[in-house]
């Protein structure tokens, strides 16, 4: 097992690219799809059920984490990975983005962000340098530098002074970070939709010198039109050999077309959050189980998928589950998206290696025009 963190690219298909992120916590394959396991859980699934999905590596929270159970009580136990009994990589969100959604009496400084918590209303003060000693404390594999994300559509002035605040804290994270082999600090990319700002930051960034490189501040408000404009050049500001991670994103064909352009690494309460209100999605399209056209349906969700929902159960008792809120609706409806999100992954970084992701992109958009039959 490699001590170092360290990125081997292994293909690329025009933009896109497949590899593997070697860490001392097991190999991650790209393009990743990273499961959100916000409090310590990938909600309704037990690790080994993640794992038998295909995740190679989990995504955690600071804000959630340090609120609750709290990072310092965590570390004691032996840090995130023995807490939650996941040995595989984990990559630590920073906290200024969650804080932003979810906090209150939000106070933004220089020096960081003052805020009330969501749970108790008890004040918090996260900053770069607090950011990394939860990081640290937490165990994390992959940790994120603490930016600022602004919600689009914001002026350019406004996105610009943002932008520019990250890049400050970015320094900071990165001196704040210290000499920790084996473990990473990807730097956070902002500038809202504006490509000089995009490519101001890609440089700021790179000058202070990252193991990878996230694209944040899109899929917040701005379309996916939008999106995929800036995904047309930001990735190519970014070095070849450090892996490029697209922060909450997204929907299958968001992940695709990010892909497509040159995206390594991916996360999105998507398919956990939307298998817990009875959604399952398939290479049709997505499927709300609770409608009742599936009351005596005795087909599988996706005839194609191996998990054990599509394996062992029919559409009818998905939807009589969901209806009467068992909470093995949740575990199915969950357990068969990240499936379906990691089975999409793996077709992606088959198609790249062989060099037929155009075929495959083809393929995936005329299944899903069908519709769900
Ligand atoms: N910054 C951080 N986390 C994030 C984002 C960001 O811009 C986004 C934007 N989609 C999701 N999560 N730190
Ligand atoms: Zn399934």
């Amino acid at each position: 097992m490699s001590e170092r963190f360290s990125f081997t690219l292994n293909a690329t298909d025009g933009a896109a690219r497949t590899g593997v992120i070697h860490t001392p916590r097991g190999d991650i394959r790209t393009p990743a799809f990273m499961p959100v396991g916000t409090a310590a859980t990938v909600k309704a699934m037990m690790p080994d059920s993640v794992r038998a999905t295909g995740a190679d590596i989990l995504l955690g929270n600071t804000y959630h984490l340090m609120l609750r159970p709290t990072a310092e009580r965590i570390a004691a136990l032996g840090g995130l990975h023995r807490f939650m009994n996941w040995d595989r990589p984990i990559l630590t969100d920073s906290g200024g983005f969650q804080v932003m959604s979810l906090a209150s009496l939000r106070k933004l400084t220089e020096e960081g962000v003052r805020f009330s918590s969501h749970i108790d209303g008890s004040k918090h003060m996260l900053t770069p340098e607090r950011s990394m000693e939860i990081q640290r404390l937490l165990g994390s594999d992959i940790v994120m530098a603490f930016d600022e994300c602004p919600a689009l559509p914001a002026d350019d002035k406004r996105v610009a002074e943002s932008m520019q605040l990250s890049m400050r804290w970015a320094l900071r994270s990165r001196e704040a970070f210290g000499d920790r082999p084996g473990h990473a600090l990807f730097g956070i990319m902002q500038g809202g939709v504006t490509q000089e700002l995009r490519e101001e930051s890609a440089k700021a960034l790179v000058d202070i010198g990252f193991e990878g490189y996230a694209i944040g501040g899109l899929a917040v408000g701005e379309g996916q039109e939008a999106m995929f404009g800036v995904l047309d050049y930001a990735p190519g500001y970014l070095p070849q050999d450090r892996p490029r991670y697209l922060m909450g994103v997204g929907k299958p064909d968001d992940i695709v077309g990010a892909v497509q352009r040159g995206v390594d690494m991916m996360d999105c309460v998507l398919p956990s959050r939307s298998g817990r209100t009875g959604q399952g999605w398939t290479p049709r399209g997505a499927v709300n189980l609770r409608n009742a056209r599936h009351r005596d349906d005795p087909r599988p969700l996706d005839e194609g998928c191996g998990c054990p929902a599509c394996r062992s159960y029919s559409r009818a008792y998905l939807h009589h589950v969901v209806r009467a809120d068992e909470i093995i609706g949740s575990m199915l409806l969950t357990w068969h998206n990240l499936q379906y999100y990691q089975d999409l992954m793996q077709g992606l970084r088959d198609a790249i290696a062989a060099g037929t992701l155009d075929g495959f992109v083809a393929h995936f958009h005329a299944q899903r025009a069908e519709g769900d039959i």
